[in-house]
């Protein structure tokens, strides 16, 4: 395919909105990856005051992890990969602007974790589905996945979410709060993110960030302290047959219902 994966417009209130555009399912390569920690960095460097995330698909948020990333790998290849994936989450997660998902369709897995990582979400309505389902594939979503969720929503919500591979419809994941708020079609979902956005024009913005950096701090800091053996427990995931086998099967599962 061509043409750029992520596509950044600013509008005259400098938000941002930062479309992946990795069709059809935006499935997180390295490529995406790369072309979404670059758009993180220009957000930050224009000085944006907020970033709406939202995908091209009519359909799908994202799919996660590109499971051909992990399947039969190249080590070094994978490594990178890995690094960029922890990197895109430290500048998200971590962002001193102001961020919200408009999640305009299904957002299993990496999709779940990247619109976690705003501040706030809207979900336009319909048959889409969001979760953490890492355990359904046979592989552990690492801990900051769950750091992640646990920030977004009660633990023992996440607990159960996570051993049983929940996928939440979109009613049920306004009722446990993974969602904040449902929206009628695409454009109602960017509109919500901009209010919301629109909320902190009231609020000084240095006592804003230092907020959130405060309340985001101990996954921000088991990031930068685990980074390392993170990659190690990661590559050494990957790199075990069981492992090979489960997404093996996994991938003729997907294709095989796509027909
Ligand atoms: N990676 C690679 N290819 C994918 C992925 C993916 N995650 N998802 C879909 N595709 C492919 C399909 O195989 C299909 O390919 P083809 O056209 O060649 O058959 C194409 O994309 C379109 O997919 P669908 O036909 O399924 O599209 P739908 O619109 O019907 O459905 C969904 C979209 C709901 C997103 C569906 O594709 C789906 O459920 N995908 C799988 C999502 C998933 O389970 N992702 C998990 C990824 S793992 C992850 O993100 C975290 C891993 C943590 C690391 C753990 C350490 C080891």
């Amino acid at each position: 395919s061509s043409g750029p994966l992520v596509d950044t417009t600013v509008d005259n209130e400098g938000i941002a909105t930062v479309t992946m555009q990795r069709l059809p399912v935006n499935s997180l390569n390295l490529d995406l990856l790369q072309a979404m920690d670059k758009a993180l960095d220009e957000v930050t460097n224009n000085k944006c005051k907020g970033m709406i995330l939202t995908s091209a698909s009519p359909t799908v948020f994202s799919a996660g992890l590109d499971i051909m990333e992990m399947y039969k790998p190249d080590m070094k290849r994978v490594e990178t990969f890995w690094n960029t994936l922890q990197e895109v989450w430290t500048k998200l997660f971590g962002s001193s602007f102001i961020t919200a998902a408009a999640i305009n369709g299904h957002a299993p897995a990496g999709g779940c974790l990247l619109a976690m990582s705003c501040e706030y979400r809207v979900m336009m309505s319909g048959k889409y589905s969001i979760g953490l389902n890492e355990t359904a594939l046979g592989i552990v979503a690492p801990n900051w996945f769950m750091h992640t969720m646990v920030n977004t929503i009660p633990q023992r919500q996440a607990e159960l979410a996570l051993t049983t591979a929940k996928m939440f419809s979109v009613d049920e994941a306004l009722k446990v709060g993974l969602i904040d708020e449902t929206a009628s079609d695409k454009a109602d979902a960017v509109a919500k993110c901009k209010q919301f956005i629109k909320k902190f024009d009231k609020i000084p913005p240095l006592a804003r960030f230092l907020t959130k950096q405060k309340i985001r701090e101990a996954p921000l800091k088991w990031m930068m302290d685990n980074r390392t053996q993170d990659t190690q427990e990661f590559l050494m995931f990957v790199g075990h047959p069981k492992v090979q086998k489960s997404l093996e099967m996994y991938i003729q599962a997907l294709k095989q219902k796509g027909g």
